[in-house]
């Protein structure tokens, strides 16, 4: 029978020895924190890095913002914000209650209560997951897509903004109206220098406001951060095991792998949480961890999300026990990802790559392929095309790589290998089917994909070369389909 009572500060008491919970009083927590994307992967990293270090200073405390929908807010607030998080791989399980995420707010039923706590003095970090898109950027160069949206509806209604960008820089503009000094912006999201990206779009759309903003924009301090934790999306068949291990019911936990890392740029003007003392590593430029995280793990992701979907896995470990994807994805980063990187002295890269390996295994973490293959026109180029520019650049082989991406054309095009619609989620959705509408053969889809010049590049759109390589990987999917690609891959490799 499930249990009628829910989690919340009344019924912490109440939970089974075995749960960690919160070492200090939620109650006590004041906000210092505004974070905009209150989604599983943050609360399933930096609010846990937080909650760790809440007892040594309770002024951190997190306001999470949804700037969409309702469904967080409305799950966590009858529960005083409070989650559990799950942690599994083949070895074993562990649960902890998660108190750092005080409050919770949906910007567009009220996006003045939103601003109010942005401005709030007490906010000193203003943190974001919200994906790629969310940046609303051009993603082959990271400027600012002036034309995006909610871009043209935040120029257009500053003090009713929609995007994280239109936010923060209106949250700015009051601070600065009112002496209160800019808060710091943290970037959390898979893109490659994000703290600059994000300090880049903001400026320019301050600067499209209002000159003298932009110029106020340009001083605020936006540290990168590499970000690692791989966080399945909650499903019912958790949320039923979760309230039975806690005797109450939580209406959205969280479940994750045990692995976690984040290496942060310390510039933080106002302060920050002692996240260090949770396992955060501090440097003084994470550009590297940043490119060798993007290109290995989220590019091999990618690759076996596209490839994995089409040949029928729905999870990442069931993809990697497709005959074939092992030695794919251990190439891939061995070969052709590995030469590409920055090198970091005294990094076991080695020894990285065999982790990555094991948590892409992880039998209890049932991670869809549907999920990681959501968004690709936005996520290509910093996980598998910059490694392809940089290997054509030194003349040498990237067939894994151009697997991948051929992988993902044929994928987005909408229809799986057994004449299905595929559910695909991707702001560029409609222009693909738009411009490949009609088409049947490999170059014509190639050459109408390589038009996106917002995703390749203007250089990787012409590259002939590349085009070649690309129209001979998806014919052979188009022909064989992906599970005898893979299985065959070796004899049709020069
Ligand atoms: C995944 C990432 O959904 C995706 O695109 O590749 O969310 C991945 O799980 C994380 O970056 C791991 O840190």
């Amino acid at each position: 029978m499930s249990p009628v009572m829910r989690l919340s500060r009344q019924t912490l008491q109440q939970l089974p020895e075995t749960i960690e919970r919160p070492a200090y009083d939620p109650a006590g927590v004041t906000i210092g924190i505004v974070h905009l994307g209150i989604g599983a992967f943050h609360r399933a990293h930096q609010a846990e890095f937080t909650d760790i270090v809440l007892p040594r200073d309770p002024s951190w405390g997190i306001c999470g913002v949804s700037l969409r929908s309702a469904e967080t807010r409305d799950a966590l607030a009858p529960q005083d914000g409070l989650y559990t998080l799950k942690v599994q791989d083949g070895q074993g399980v562990a649960l902890r209650v998660i108190g750092s995420v005080v409050e919770t707010l949906v910007a567009p039923e009220n996006p003045e209560a939103v601003l109010a706590r942005m401005l709030d003095p007490a906010t000193r970090i203003v943190s974001l997951t919200v994906t790629e898109k969310g940046y609303c950027h051009n993603p082959a160069t990271g400027t600012l897509d002036e034309n995006h949206p909610d871009i043209l509806h935040d120029l257009e209604h500053p003090e009713k903004p929609r995007s994280a960008v239109g936010f923060i820089v209106e949250a700015l503009s009051r601070r600065r109206a009112s002496g209160v000094p800019a808060f710091t912006l943290l970037s959390c999201d898979n893109l490659p220098s994000n703290g600059h990206v994000l300090k880049r779009v903001v400026t320019r759309f301050a600067e499209m406001r209002d000159p003298q903003l932009g110029t106020f924009a340009a001083t605020v301090a936006s540290p990168s951060t590499m970000v690692d934790r791989i966080v399945p999306a909650t499903t019912d068949a958790d949320r039923v095991a979760i309230a039975d291990s806690l005797e109450l019911e939580d209406a959205w936990p969280v479940v994750t792998e045990p692995f976690r890392q984040w290496v942060v740029e310390d510039d933080f003007p106002l302060g920050r949480p002692a996240w260090e003392e949770a396992g955060a590593v501090f440097v003084e430029d994470v550009s590297a961890f940043e490119t060798m995280k993007l290109r290995l793990l989220n590019g091999s992701h990618s690759t076996l999300a596209y490839l994995g979907y089409l040949a029928g896995a729905e999870t990442v470990a069931d993809a990697m026990a497709l005959p074939g994807m092992r030695e794919l994805i251990e190439g891939l980063m061995v070969e052709e990802v590995s030469p590409t990187l920055p090198s970091l002295a005294g990094f076991d890269l080695p020894a990285y790559r065999r982790a990555l390996i094991e948590r892409f295994d992880n039998p209890a973490l049932r991670h869809r392929t549907w999920q990681i293959a959501m968004d690709g026109s936005q996520k290509l180029p910093q996980r598998l095309l910059g490694t392809i520019r940089d290997r054509i650049a030194d003349d040498a082989s990237c067939e894994r790589l151009t697997l991948g991406v051929a992988a993902w054309m044929r994928y987005a095009r909408g229809i799986d290998e057994a004449g299905n619609v595929i559910d695909v989620r991707d702001p560029l959705a409609g222009r693909i089917a738009a411009l490949t509408q009609g088409l049947d053969g490999a170059e014509g889809i190639v050459d109408a994909f390589l038009g996106l010049t917002e995703v390749f590049g203007g250089d990787l759109s012409g590259d002939q070369l590349f085009r070649s390589r690309l129209v001979d990987a998806l014919s052979r999917l188009m022909s064989d389909g992906a599970g005898v690609v893979l299985a065959t891959r070796k004899q049709s490799v020069v």
